[in-house]
């Protein structure tokens, strides 16, 4: 397990040099995770072809995937709780042990990356990982209101970011442009709100049971959905989709431009309360998750005092449902409530007002500085799309920061990548801003801080691009790493 190019890195390798084992066409799964011993088995067949059938237990299995209670005994290396797992690989055979499924999903991608991306002979380097996460919540964001992507890509979104650990996909389904949930008591959301997009094209919506494969989707590979309905700015969709959701009565046009803070809900009317509490409720029941994102960034058309007012009627409307809040740290000087969220934004050196009051409050964060990980900027003046008001991101820029040091005092809750699509239209302009941003951002959320260097990083991405390559999956082709 020398010079292994796993990404996250793990926690804990401990090589054992003259050791490897090889698959071999009769190797046989054992897993106590049907889920996850079909997953290693589907890699593996697609890869390898062979048969690998997956056999209840025994010694005779060749690959092992064991759920173990007991996570404690890992050594010195200590507890590796609910989501870490423990690696051994020896002459005769692979073990994979944790104390949850997802640490098993976690274990079984680190020993797809110790297999050669193609080709055989299969041979997994012998040693020991123990490995765990350093932030609970690691994720990345996709914009699917300013232009439309259908399920399959949201699926193939979920693959390429479980594949490096991480366990959230927020995704933000309501703006200015467009409304992506269908909502039953509001019909005319998706009908008339669904029907546009950045550049006039047709648009699209998530019935309740797309938005339900996509939720099925992500938990089959550990995936948390974080819906968000932005509020109570970037709401032009839904303003347009009903006339008694504005203050004069009067629907403005379908927006499809690129600007922002120009649309507020009308928040001295009861109608737009009731609206909220019946989109907030449906799209609860829709969410297994813990979290409903409700937006707040850019009110710039709705006053401070009508802002705090609109926030301190909406928030406990989520409590209500059972859920926890999260928002952007606009959010920060309203009265906070049980367990709330801050998603910071900011860029530049100095945290602005809003998230030190976030912080004051007890809020914890999620880190999503838009200099480092905002995936639509531009990573160099000549990136063919994205945006650059946050300045230019590369692979370096958004792998070598701390995340312990970036807002004195917070209680950071993990990370997250979004990808904002203004500029974002089709699959191949997806892989291009997120590969290969996305993993350095999953590096950051998952490994030791003091396990990460960006030279040592580099050179261990670097094997990944052949392996997005057979994948089909798009990267840039960042010259300090390729
Ligand atoms: N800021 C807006 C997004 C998007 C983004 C593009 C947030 C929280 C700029 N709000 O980021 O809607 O327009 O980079």
């Amino acid at each position: 397990m020398n010079d292994i190019t796993v990404v996250p890195v793990p926690a804990r390798v401990e090589p054992a040099s003259g050791v490897s084992f090889t698959f071999s066409a009769d190797a046989v799964i054992s897993s106590d995770s049907a889920g996850v011993g079909a997953y290693l088995a589907s890699a593996l067949r697609a890869a390898t072809e062979f048969a690998l059938p997956i056999v209840e237990g025994g010694p005779q299995s060749a690959i092992s995937l064991r759920l173990d209670g007991d996570s404690g005994d890992s050594g010195d290396f200590g507890d590796f709780g609910d989501e870490g797992y423990e690696l051994v690989v020896d002459a005769e055979r692979v073990v994979v042990r944790a104390r949850t499924e997802a640490g098993l999903f976690y274990g079984v991608q680190t020993l797809l990356q110790l297999l050669p991306a193609a080709n055989g002979p299969w041979t997994v380097p012998g040693g020991r990982i123990v490995d765990a996460p350093r932030f609970a919540y690691r994720g990345a964001m996709l914009d699917v209101s300013r232009h439309f992507f259908g399920v399959e890509v949201v699926e193939r979104f979920i693959d390429a970011i479980s594949r490096y650990k991480m366990n959230v996909l927020h995704l933000h389904l309501s703006d200015d442009q467009g409304w992506r949930i269908a909502i039953e008591k509001w019909p005319e959301l998706a009908t008339v709100g669904g029907a546009s997009q950045v550049g006039g094209g047709a648009g699209g919506c998530f019935s309740q049971a797309d938005y339900a494969r996509i939720v099925d989707y992500a938990a089959a590979r550990f995936v948390t959905v974080v819906p968000e309905i932005d509020m109570p700015g970037h709401t032009n969709a839904a303003l347009h989709a009903y006339p008694e959701l504005n203050a004069d009565g009067v629907a403005p046009a379908a927006y499809t431009g690129v600007d922002v803070g120009f649309s507020t809900l009308a928040v001295g009317r009861d109608v737009t309360y009731d609206f909220i509490r019946d989109v907030l409720t449906e799209v609860a029941a829709l969410t297994p998750g813990p979290y409903l994102h409700i937006g707040g960034d850019e009110a710039q058309s709705t006053s401070t005092e009508d802002y705090l007012a609109f926030l301190d009627r909406v928030q406990p409307i989520v409590g209500e449902l059972g859920k926890t809040v999260v928002g952007w740290h606009q959010i920060g000087p309203a009265r906070t409530v049980s367990g709330r969220v801050a998603q910071y934004w900011g860029h530049g050196p100095a945290p602005d007002e809003d998230v030190l009051a976030a912080v004051a409050q007890g809020d914890r964060l999620v880190l999503s500085p838009a200099d480092r990980v905002y995936l639509d900027m531009k990573y160099t003046r000549e990136t063919p799309i994205g945006l650059d008001w946050a300045g230019l991101v590369t692979t370096r820029t958004a792998y070598d920061w701390d995340p312990d040091r970036l807002i004195p005092g917070a209680m950071v809750l993990g990370i997250e990548a979004p990808l904002w699509t203004e500029t974002v239209a089709t699959v191949a302009e997806i892989d291009l801003l997120t590969f290969p941003r996305l993993p350095a951002v999953a590096e950051l959320a998952w490994s030791p801080q003091d396990a990460r260097e960006w030279n040592d990083f580099r050179a261990r991405l670097a094997a990944h691009g052949p392996r997005w390559t057979l994948l089909g999956i798009g990267f840039h082709p960042d010259p300090e790493v390729f």
